[in-house]
């Protein structure tokens, strides 16, 4: 298939483009460097250096054999995007070309209006693209969990049949984020079922939740093909945050009660998510949406657990609740539904204690390029 990867330097953007490209795929990423920029301009830079998109994907030609054509260009720019999808003519575009972090969305205004920019016009002109030369292509788009924020019901695959004044209709399941960034999610999800309907385009939107990890087949093969990895307070996740907490020597930080509960996902399974979802694509007309996490664990349950595995590795790791800058729901009923990618083939890694252990022992390497200023939380909601 020929592959078009939005946002191609990302933390998933880059593993998926060497995932496809290694299994013989025509890979085209995309990517205009923006998280490089932001992570410079707020001194977050990821823990070890990753080289540029080129370089990386000749380094990975020279280990693999394989291509991965790359473009840098901005995907919010219609000139740019219009005629590099006229040029490559995608049959899947997977779109990752979004600013993700929750925090820089909600530092100040400069930032909120970029990420509602970037990401809100980079999802128009992929549905404007599609709906205008590739009517066919398949988009394969990442949401968030964090669309439908802590609902006290169960939280259902996208979709909700809702019964009223004796009649049913079957509508977007009811979003409500706790960023703007999450916001900005809910916003494409509308966004797209407006295409989609009108349109007839094929769309895939999946709800993930927060990601772990850095090693993949095709990372493994030489370290500097790792993706970006993040544990400052803008673009690291809570796992992998507290997993170089517990290197440094730093208390893991839990924001508040820590009763806050998410879907976790091992990197290793978004690929396999995608390449799912690429193989057996929506039909047109469909909003195809699935939630994408494997297991839900509370703050206060990961931070034990990744206690009790550094503590094996030797590690003195404390756990210290910190005020929450954020405003979320520290206790809260959570029940997703996540049956339609296990329908589909998905095998999951889950974070057992030998995956945790093996993971801190890969960061481990990088001990001396911690910088523990970039853990304190910088940017508080209110
Ligand atoms: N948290 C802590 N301590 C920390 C960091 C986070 O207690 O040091 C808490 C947060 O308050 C939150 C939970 O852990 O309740 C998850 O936070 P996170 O920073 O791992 O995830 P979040 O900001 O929600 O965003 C991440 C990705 C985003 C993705 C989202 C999926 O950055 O791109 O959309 O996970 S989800 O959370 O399901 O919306």
């Amino acid at each position: 298939m020929r592959v078009m990867v939005l946002g191609g330097d990302g933390y998933l953007g880059w593993p998926t483009s060497m995932r496809f490209a290694m299994e013989g795929h025509e890979v085209t990423a995309i990517d205009n460097y923006a998280r490089r920029r932001i992570a410079a301009d707020t001194d977050s830079d990821a823990l070890f250096e990753n080289p540029d998109l080129e370089k990386r994907a000749a380094l990975f030609r020279g280990v693999s054999g394989r291509t991965i054509n790359v473009s840098i260009g901005d995907c919010a720019d219609w000139e740019f995007f219009s005629e590099i999808v006229n040029v490559f003519r995608p049959e899947v575009i997977i779109h990752f070309a979004e600013q993700p972090s929750a925090p820089y969305s909600m530092m100040n205004v400069e930032a909120a209006k970029f990420t509602l920019n970037n990401n809100l016009n980079t999802t128009f002109n992929v549905v404007a693209a599609m709906a205008n030369f590739l009517p066919d292509s398949h988009l394969i788009k990442l949401g968030t969990m964090g669309e439908y924020g802590t609902p006290n019901i169960d939280i259902e695959e996208g979709w909700l049949d809702v019964e009223h004044g004796g009649r049913r209709q079957r509508f977007l399941y009811p979003r409500q984020a706790g960023s703007l960034y999450h916001t900005t999610k809910i916003l494409d999800t509308d966004l797209l079922w407006f295409y989609v309907r009108t349109y007839n385009l094929r769309v895939t939107d999946l709800m993930q939740g927060p990601v772990y990890g850095i090693s993949t087949p095709e990372a493994d093969l030489d370290r500097q093909l790792y993706p970006n990895f993040h544990y400052d307070d803008i673009f690291g996740t809570v796992i992998n945050r507290f997993a170089v907490q517990a290197i440094a020597g730093v208390p893991l930080t839990v924001y508040g009660k820590g009763g806050q509960t998410r879907g976790y996902i091992n990197l290793l399974d978004t690929l396999q998510c995608i390449e799912l979802a690429a193989r057996s694509p929506a039909s047109n007309g469909e909003l195809r949406i699935f939630n994408q996490l494997t297991e839900t664990f509370s703050v206060n349950e990961l931070a034990a657990r990744v206690q009790r595995v550094a503590t094996n590795l030797g590690f003195r790791v404390e756990i210290k609740s910190i005020p929450n800058p954020r405003k979320e729901l520290e206790e809260h009923y959570y029940n997703p539904k996540y049956t339609g990618l296990r329908e589909l083939g998905l095998i999951p890694h889950l974070l057992s204690d030998e995956v945790l252990a093996d993971f801190i022992e890969k960061i481990v390497d990088y001990k001396d390029k911690i910088r523990v200023e970039r853990i304190v939380p910088r940017v508080k909601w209110s």
